[in-house]
C-alpha cells in the first residue's frame, strides 16, 4: 500500500469510528484535555467515567475545595466548583452540561440511547435525581435526629419512583441501567453510590439502596463496581466516611441554635 492509500485507509477508518468527515475534525482539534476535580466529588467521577469509556486521554487536575486556586476562579467565576473540563484551553462546568459536550465531542461509544424520546427521558431522570433526590442526600449527612430520619425516608421514596420510573419509560435486560452497558444515569447512580453507603453509615441504616426494593438501581451500582472501566475510581469507604463526617461537623457548628 503506498503512503497516500495507506492514508485514505486510516482516514476512512477513523471516520467509520467517529461517524463522519466532521466528527473526525473535531476529534483531531481536541489536543488537551483536562479535568479538575476532587477525589471525594461524585459530580466529578460522572465526567471522570464518561471520558474513561470513552477512551479520551486525559490530565486530572486535583483541586483543594478548602483552598481554592486561583485557576478554579478562573475557570468557573460563576460557581467556583469542580469539575471543570478544560479542553485546548476552552473551560466548562457544570457535571451534566459537560457530560452532554463530552457526548457530543466523542461520538463512541454512545452514553445516551439514539431514540430522541428515550434520550429525553434518560434526561428527565437525570433531572430528576439532581433536583428531588439529592437535596436528601445533602440533608442526611448535615443533619440530626428527626430531619435527617425523614430525609432518609424521602430518599428511599425518590428511590423507588426513580426504580419504578426507569422500568417503565426504559426497559432493558440489565445488569446495567441503560442494558449491558452503562449509560448516564449508570454513570449517576455509580458515581454516588459510595456517598450512598456512607449516609446509610450516618443515619444508622444496614443499607439505603435495597435489592428487595430497588433491584435494578441496585443492579447498576453493583455492576458499576465491577466494571473494567468504571471500577477503577472506588473511593475507599473509611477515607470517605472521614470526609462526610469533617463536612457534617462543620455544617453542625455552623447551623442555627
Ligand atoms: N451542579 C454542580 C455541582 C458541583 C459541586 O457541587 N461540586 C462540589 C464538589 S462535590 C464543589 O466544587 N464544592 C465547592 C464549593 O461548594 O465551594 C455540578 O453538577 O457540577
Amino acid at each position: 500500500m503506498g503512503v497516500r492509500s495507506a492514508l485514505v485507509a486510516r482516514e476512512s477508518s477513523w471516520r467509520s469510528l467517529s461517524g463522519g468527515g466532521k466528527k473526525l475534525i473535531k476529534m483531531a482539534e481536541a489536543k488537551e484535555v483536562k479535568l479538575h476535580g476532587f477525589w471525594a466529588s461524585p459530580y466529578c467521577f460522572v465526567v471522570h467515567h464518561a471520558l474513561k469509556l470513552k477512551g479520551v486521554a486525559f490530565e486530572s487536575v486535583e483541586e483543594d475545595l478548602e483552598n481554592k486556586s486561583e485557576s478554579l476562579l478562573k475557570l468557573n467565576p460563576i460557581h467556583n466548583k469542580v469539575p471543570v473540563l478544560v479542553v485546548d484551553g476552552k473551560p466548562l462546568a457544570e457535571s451534566l452540561v459537560i457530560f452532554e459536550f463530552i457526548e457530543e465531542m466523542w461520538k463512541e461509544p454512545p452514553l445516551l440511547p439514539e431514540d430522541p424520546y428515550k434520550k429525553a427521558k434518560v434526561r428527565f431522570w437525570a433531572d430528576f435525581f439532581y433536583k428531588k433526590l439529592l437535596p436528601t442526600v445533602y440533608v442526611m449527612g448535615e443533619c440530626e435526629d428527626e430531619a435527617q430520619q425523614k430525609a432518609a425516608k424521602e430518599f428511599k421514596e425518590h428511590m423507588s419512583t426513580l426504580e419504578s420510573g426507569i422500568q417503565k419509560d426504559l426497559p432493558s435486560d440489565g445488569p446495567f441501567i441503560n442494558g449491558d452497558k452503562p449509560g448516564l444515569l449508570d454513570l449517576i447512580v455509580g458515581s454516588w453510590s459510595g456517598v450512598f453507603r456512607v449516609d446509610a453509615e450516618l443515619v444508622g441504616m444496614a443499607e439505603l439502596v435495597e435489592k428487595e426494593k430497588v433491584p435494578l438501581l441496585h443492579s447498576c451500582i453493583a455492576s458499576f463496581s465491577d466494571h473494567e472501566v468504571t471500577k477503577d475510581l472506588v473511593v475507599p469507604h473509611e477515607k470517605l466516611l472521614n470526609h462526610v463526617r469533617a463536612l457534617r461537623e462543620k455544617a453542625l457548628a455552623s447551623a442555627p441554635k
